[in-house]
């Protein structure tokens, strides 16, 4: 299998490159970055078959349809999001293949109402979006947000993956780029095994954030998979 970290500085986005047997997914893709994914899955003499959405992200716009456009990939998001557009809409418990693997797919809310962790087919490696980051989760404070939700999602769809499964997020802020369930269990700060339900909604409820800068733009956006941002960028 073919894998590939990608990153987006400007919002310190991860975009990740699964291929097999020729063919190719990609998690999570920025919308400025298409042309850089797309030159790299054709030097790479793959067919991109699917751009997989973990959730609607706020803080950037998914390439997602841009690259259909482009390469005639197919669009897979989460049911719950509602976002137009799309080609399938994934719900707790779906697979989706690409060559001879498959990617299972769990609801793991509370970032967003709707965001999904892709797992694949042997538990090597989990992407989890915006719901566990290295040594962090994503905020809990908008899109359906809460910090309920997020800690039953880590704790039963994320910790209950073998301690060895990699783990690689939507965004880091640091400079890190994968971690452990093993890792997270021992030393995520606000939801590692000692915490409590109590500690961490305490927290989420301090954290005390700025709404990313471009949300009214890429959550209005992401709704219909990136299609405005097309439309905007093409006149
Ligand atoms: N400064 C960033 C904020 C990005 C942000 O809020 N990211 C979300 C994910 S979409 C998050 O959960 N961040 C967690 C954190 O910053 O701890 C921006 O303006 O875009
Ligand atoms: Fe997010």
């Amino acid at each position: 299998m073919i894998f590939r970290q990608l990153f987006d500085p400007p919002s310190s986005t991860y975009t990740y490159l699964l291929a097999d047997s020729g063919e190719a997914v990609l998690i999570d893709p920025v919308f400025e970055q298409a042309r850089r994914d797309a030159a790299l899955i054709r030097e790479l003499g793959l067919r991109l078959i699917w751009t997989l959405e973990t959730h609607i992200h706020a803080d950037h716009v998914t390439g997602g349809s841009l690259l259909k456009q482009m390469l005639g990939s197919r669009i897979g998001v989460g049911k719950i999001t509602a976002a137009s557009g799309a080609d399938r809409y994934f719900q707790h418990g779906d697979e989706l293949n690409f060559g001879g693997r498959v990617l299972q797919v769990r609801a793991t809310p509370g970032h967003t109402s709707g965001c999904l962790s892709y797992v694949l087919d042997d538990q090597s490696m989990a992407f989890t979006g915006d719901c566990l980051l290295i040594r962090g989760c994503g905020r809990t404070d908008f899109q359906g947000g809460s910090s309920a939700q997020l800690y039953r999602s880590i704790r039963e769809k994320i910790f209950t993956l073998p301690d060895a499964c990699l783990l690689y997020p939507g965004h880091d802020y640091r400079g890190l780029t994968v971690t452990s369930v093993r890792e997270e269990k021992s030393y995520n700060p606000r939801l590692g095994l000692p915490k409590t339900e109590a500690e961490f909604a305490h927290c989420m409820a301090n954290l005390n954030l700025a709404y990313p800068k471009k949300i009214d733009v890429a959550v209005p956006a992401n709704l219909s998979c990136g299609r405005e941002a097309r439309q905007e960028s093409s006149t």
